[in-house]
């Protein structure tokens, strides 16, 4: 049902859809665990949110993944709503322990080939570009038991075996694989802060009963980065030349604004940045830490060998990021600050804060990380541009949150004027970026239906399409039709300029 249409709305600097490229990807973004559902179905094993979900008072509202919002079994109907938004692209994950039930060791789980496999065909039969992530943060519990996940380096053996396969059964189709999502977050949550599993840290505050929180990050960090390089190495190797894909990683980047003009404060927001995204992106593009890192960190920052750093050269054709918000930082070198989010030597002695003089930086959502900032798409973009000399950047995710409250009815739910807001100026500042020479190639709006949002359970929404999660069922939003509207524009466009029949472009 639509309750308004996108005329209703008056939208400030509206984007043109005409100011991106004929071949530029639209689309939108899921993962595994949170969409899929099906958790025991089709000799899938468990992974490690399966289990961390089933512990009690983990999720805010005791919920999991389990039937999630059941895209395993519901992918016809899902399609049939990408075809109406006329998107050309799709970001989903591929489930590690539904390829591989026991982790590396036991055998291939034919039906979950299967399964990829007609997912892959029907999204390719509506003209529909699959990007696949080989991990959405999730990882066999057979590994995460045995391995202790990522702090292990055995794990990159397992994850390049599992990246084999994928390659091998999917690649002739696969044109765009990523290795892993946000590492970074996994990195901090998993081994830091210890909020996400295998829950380690050593944070009085963290709550956890193993791990340090001063050095596993970085242990974890520096097996993902060479296991990204060795899996590239693979595809380089055995696959691209035959199958003619890229492949990427995807990082959580946040615009970080230092909070003052000061030097210390413009130091302290490099200094932030280095900690949290060039911490993964300087080892692979610049074959090595970001010096600030090295500099605090000392001995706590692995090394990396002839042998590694060979390994590593030139191993990205992309650079993903998942760009939704920006902060203030501020120096705690030079002046003290309060402990807080970025305040300890691990994050680089950089606080962070939405607030400057009693304002925020942009409106806050019902996500109490999520500011509506859009200058913050310009500038990360252009940052990105400038550090990593211009390689192809997709925005992998971006996506503004409601949350389920008494007054939120799906009436007000579905008419998401916020969301279409938040979408149209992002988009806005992203041509900007572009149109200053930025090399972007796509962007995936989070996501594509209101889904299982990790320690929040059902109780916050992303999607583009309401679930009622009672019985399922998707019913498209505001966002959703101005989403469509915004393709159609961009195709009419440009199809008129290659002097392509424009009918054909406006039935969608
Ligand atoms: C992303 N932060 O996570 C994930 O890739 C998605 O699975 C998730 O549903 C989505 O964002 C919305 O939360 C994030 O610290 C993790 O700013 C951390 C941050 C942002 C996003």
């Amino acid at each position: 049902i639509l309750v308004a249409t996108c005329d209703t709305i008056s939208l400030k600097g509206s984007t043109e859809s005409s100011q991106f490229p004929s071949n530029f990807l639209f689309g939108t973004a899921s993962s595994s665990y949170q969409f899929e559902g099906a958790f025991l179905s089709d000799g899938k094993g468990l992974n490690n949110w399966d289990v961390f979900t089933h512990m009690p008072g983990k999720i805010m509202d005791g919920s999991n993944g389990d039937i999630a919002v059941d895209q395993y079994h519901r992918y016809p109907e899902d399609l049939y709503l990408m075809d109406l938004m006329g998107v050309n692209s799709y970001r989903f994950s591929i489930s590690w322990a539904r390829i591989l039930p026991e982790g590396r060791f036991g055998k291939v789980n034919r039906a979950g080939i299967d399964h990829y496999n007609n997912f892959i065909n029907a999204l390719l039969h509506k003209g529909i570009q699959p990007f696949v992530s080989l991990t959405h943060y999730d990882i066999p519990q057979e590994l995460e038991g045995k391995n202790g996940a990522w702090l292990s380096s055995k794990t990159q053996e397992d994850f390049k075996y599992y990246a084999d396969i994928c390659f091998r059964f999917f690649g002739d189709r696969v044109k765009y694989w990523s290795t892993l999502n946000e590492p970074n977050v996994v990195a901090i949550r998993g081994y830091r802060s210890g909020i996400y599993p295998p829950c380690r840290c050593s944070w009085p505050f963290g709550n956890c009963s193993s791990g340090d929180s001063e050095k596993e990050p970085f242990v974890v960090a520096h097996n993902m980065i060479l296991t990204h390089a060795a899996v590239v190495g693979i595809y380089r190797t055995k696959y691209q030349k035959k199958q003619g894909g890229r492949i990427g990683i995807i990082m959580n980047a946040m615009w970080l604004e230092p909070i003052s003009d000061s030097w210390e404060d413009k130091l302290a927001a490099e200094r932030a940045q280095s900690f949290y995204m060039n911490w993964f992106l300087d080892p692979i593009i610049r074959g090595k830490y970001p010096i600030e890192m090295q500099e605090i960190l000392q001995s706590d920052l692995p090394t990396f060998s002839k042998h590694d750093l060979e390994m590593l050269k030139n191993k990205l054709d992309f650079i993903g990021i998942n760009h939704y918000t920006s902060f203030y930082i501020k120096d705690c070198i030079f002046s003290p600050c309060e402990p807080g989010a970025g305040a300890s030597r691990t994050e680089g002695f950089a606080l962070r804060t939405a607030i400057k003089n009693n304002v925020f930086i942009g409106e806050p959502t019902a996500c109490d990380w999520i500011f509506v900032y859009p200058q913050g798409m310009e500038k990360m973009v252009t940052y990105i541009k400038e550090r990593y000399n211009n390689i192809p950047l997709f925005i992998t995710e971006y996506g503004f949150c409601d949350k389920e409250n008494p007054l939120f009815t799906m009436e007000n739910s579905i008419h998401d004027i916020k969301r279409v807001e938040y979408m149209n100026s992002y988009l806005d500042a992203l041509a900007t970026a572009m149109r200053k020479g930025a090399d972007v190639r796509g962007y995936f709006a989070w996501s594509m239906l209101d889904n299982f949002e990790w320690l929040d359970g059902y109780t916050i929404r992303f999607g583009l399409h309401y679930v009622d999660y009672a019985t399922l069922k998707r019913t498209r939003k505001l966002s959703a039709t101005w989403y469509k509207d915004f393709i159609a524009n961009h195709k009419a466009h440009n199809f008129s300029a290659d002097g392509a029949p424009q009918e054909q472009q406006l039935t969608r």
